[in-house]
């Protein structure tokens, strides 16, 4: 099997510039780019997937560049449904370094920023140099402009594809690059930036598009309560990713492995028995995310990850340090210590009424940091919190507080 085989196997071959492109691919030597903006502080999950292909294709002898576009970014890629607002120079800025410092820690790759070459085109001579290239009704019809049309779009917006078609030009003629890469949203920048090296050069280059990962119901995959999963361990817990993972759909998780991880063509099959076979044992859930947070985050993360995971549900809570508990209890209620458990047990909403309260105590449903205790007047003080922060109540299997001091 060969890469361009392995790709399509994987799901990971949307639309192609030219049939060539698997002889290409397969042959391996070439120098291609992706590229992503500084809109946010991090990367999330859904860029992972895509920036993913950048070691895919290293391994199979290609050359990778990572673009994070300090200049794009302070246009904004026109997105199907409204304008962005404008980002300022100090947030782009603060954006960029961050993300360039993400994708040289996951990938190693080389990272360019567009500001450096577009920053320097003055208006005159972008209107001679580039603007001339483009067939403005050509650029109407691209899917995401034709979709804005509507409900509207600004100049800034609609120039936006001129910028990225300038950089795959700029990127051929400096570092050689003959290919980029993108997700699917991204096709009608890639032809752009195809038509304008031929045009000002007489050159072919090529690209290829990856399709979004969904959920089943085909909205966009990667947001756990409305939140996106985010790189960053400060953003996303290495224990809320494992949570994500652990807890994706059945029905898409030999997707997902495709996409996220370098597991094999037969590991993959083999999970994929295994999840037919015995799909409680969840053996596909937990190889996604092995394979992910290991590699966005480490082995010693990935543990942690598990160890909490494991503890919060045996109820065995005596063996977290407080900073796991923490990440554990991100967002489950929380109350203040001191008090006697049967009030505590009302403030953390875990009973209605001090009647109850008592009831669940000495019918034994109360664990205070994993002991089961039946005792009506115990008192949570500071000298029984873990490391003198936080004292752990679960009532029944699952309803969980977190007590802090
Ligand atoms: O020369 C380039 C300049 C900017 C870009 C790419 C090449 C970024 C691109 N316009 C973009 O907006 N990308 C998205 C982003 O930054 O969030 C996403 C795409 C997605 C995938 C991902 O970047 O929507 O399909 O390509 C890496």
């Amino acid at each position: 099997m060969g890469i361009y085989e392995e790709l399509e196997w994987r799901g990971l071959i949307k639309d192609v510039s030219d049939p060539s492109i698997k002889d290409k691919l397969n042959a391996g030597g070439m120098t291609f780019y992706i590229g992503t903006d500084p809109t946010g502080d991090s990367l999330h999950i859904g860029h992972f997937s895509s920036f993913l292909i950048s070691k895919r294709l290293k391994d199979a002898g290609h050359h990778p560049i990572l673009l994070v576009g300090g200049g794009t970014g302070l246009i904004g890629d026109p997105k199907p449904d409204a304008e962005r607002p404008m980002i300022t120079y100090e947030t782009v800025d603060h954006n960029f370094n961050c993300l360039k410092a993400q994708a040289e820690k996951l990938f190693g790759f080389e990272v360019v920023n567009n500001r450096d070459w577009l920053g320097k085109i003055n208006i005159i001579d972008f209107l001679r140099d580039y603007g001339k290239y483009f067939n403005v009704n050509l650029m109407l019809q691209k899917d995401i402009v034709a979709r804005r049309l509507d409900s509207g779009i600004t100049f800034t917006e609609f120039s936006y594809m001129i910028l990225q078609a300038l950089d795959f030009w700029y990127l051929n003629k400096e570092k050689n690059v003959t290919m980029q890469v993108a997700g699917q949203d991204q096709w009608g920048n890639i032809t752009a930036g195809i038509d304008l090296v031929r045009r000002k050069e007489g050159k072919e280059v090529y690209g290829f598009t990856m399709p979004l990962l969904t959920k089943s119901d085909g909205t966009k995959f990667g947001k756990t309560n409305g939140k996106a999963v985010w790189l960053d361990a400060k953003k996303t817990s290495p224990y809320e990713m494992y949570q994500f993972f652990i807890n994706s759909e059945d029905s898409k998780v030999i997707d997902y492995l495709k996409f996220l991880t370098f597991l094999s063509k037969e590991e993959i099959e083999e999970l994929e028995r295994k999840n037919q076979e015995a799909p409680h044992l969840r053996e596909a859930h937990k190889a996604l995310a092995k394979e992910v947070i290991t590699f966005i985050h480490g082995e010693a993360a990935y543990n942690q990850a598990v160890k909490i995971s494991e503890a919060l549900f045996s109820g065995n809570v005596k063996d977290l340090t407080a900073a796991e508990i923490e990440m554990g209890f991100n967002d489950l209620p929380s109350t203040e210590g001191g008090k006697l458990l049967v009030d505590t047990l009302i403030d953390a909403r875990l009973a209605t009424s001090k009647r109850e309260a008592r009831e669940f105590i000495r019918n034994g449903a109360v664990l205070v940091n994993g002991d089961k205790i039946t005792d009506i007047e115990y008192a949570l003080t500071q000298d029984k919190a873990i490391e003198n922060k936080f004292i752990v109540i679960r009532r029944g299997k699952k309803l969980y507080a977190l007590v802090k001091f």
